[in-house]
């Protein structure tokens, strides 16, 4: 069938895939081998979980949340042949930097990576007096660089887009608190040179039901024919605590606060034990998608109750109908 949406990206001839299963009506289906990483696959983990992925070279390279079992929260470099099998690095990332004072960090968690231009960078919530967004690059998984953090203590979900817009890096944001968060919107600022952020637009509120308390960007938006893709992740507070879903918008391309459609269902939501039981339960956390411009497949990867990494499944075509005929 030929495509309606195009993805502006390559083709992705590997991207990890299984086909809708039989009865499954969803538009966002999970994969039969999840977990596809298990909260014990370095040897000193607690849970690895909310981590993200790129190609790179023949396979993938990933960063990878992993908590250990001293509950300290750190980001680990990983590598795959096939996006689904993946050897995770026992130690964590040891960043390089020129100033001190960046390298201070009390915790590290819910990685982000994307490839602008020359070089992956890495997007994550520092724990600088507080949780900020930490920025660093790499540009072969083996030296990591950290930059500036991006911006003053209280904030996270920090996510980059994949190219400059208007000639400026730019990125997502969720202000915050330093504790659970009862609230929180998604924000857009731009930068010139990485280090320095400003220009902040408001892009999208909490609203009614499974996004009620906060949101925050999940995965790198995704470029298509039809706005930027961005899978988010959404809570509702229910008398037993926060429950995360995923959920998705369309934003204008040019101009990328803007808004132009927004899922009120969930797109998946904690149903499956390695979502619903774990070390919190009840969330759906997306951190990275895949994409496959040729055939418009994407596999999205998203932790499961704070504990593993799981793997879902998508077409653009379909995913975005849903969006413009399921929006707020
Ligand atoms: C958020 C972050 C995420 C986590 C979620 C649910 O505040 O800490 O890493 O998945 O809470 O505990």
């Amino acid at each position: 069938m030929t495509k309606q949406v195009k993805i502006y990206g390559e083709p992705l001839p590997n991207i990890p895939w299984e086909d809708r299963p039989e009865g499954c009506k969803d538009v966002v289906w999970r994969s039969g081998k999840n977990p596809i990483i298990p909260r014990d696959a370095t040897p000193t983990s607690n849970s690895i979980f909310n981590s993200a992925v790129v190609p790179f070279e023949d396979g993938f390279a990933g960063v990878f949340r992993v908590d250990n079992t001293a509950r300290e929260m750190r980001i680990h470099a990983g590598r795959s042949k096939d996006g689904i099998n993946w050897e995770i690095e026992p130690e964590p990332i040891p960043f390089k930097y020129e100033d001190e004072e960046v390298g201070k960090s009390d915790y590290k968690y819910d990685p982000r990576v994307v490839k602008i231009e020359d070089k992956y960078y890495i997007t994550w919530c520092n724990g600088y007096h507080g949780p900020t967004i930490g920025v660093g690059y790499t540009t072969d998984f083996k030296d990591f660089y950290q930059l500036e953090n991006a911006f003053l203590p209280f904030n996270r979900n920090g996510v980059l887009f994949p190219r400059k817009i208007n000639g400026k890096y730019v990125m997502l944001s969720r202000p915050s608190d330093n504790g659970h968060t009862p609230f929180g919107d998604i924000f857009l600022s731009e930068s010139p040179d990485m280090i320095h952020w400003g220009k902040h637009r408001h892009v999208m509120s909490t609203t009614d039901g499974w996004q009620s308390t906060k949101i925050g960007a999940g995965p790198v938006p995704i470029e298509t024919s039809e706005g930027w893709l961005l899978i988010y992740h959404g809570v509702l507070t229910s008398c037993n605590g926060f429950v995360y879903s995923m959920g998705a918008a369309l934003l204008d391309l040019e101009e990328p606060w803007k808004v132009l459609y927004r899922t009120k269902p969930y797109l998946l939501s904690p149903q499956k034990q390695y979502e619903c039981v774990g070390d919190v339960p009840n969330v759906v956390f997306p951190c990275a998608a895949l994409s496959d411009a040729e055939t418009g497949r994407i596999a999205i990867y998203y932790g499961g109750a704070d504990t593993v990494t799981n793997l879902a499944f998508t077409e653009v075509d379909e995913l975005i109908s849903f969006i413009k005929e399921n929006s707020l």
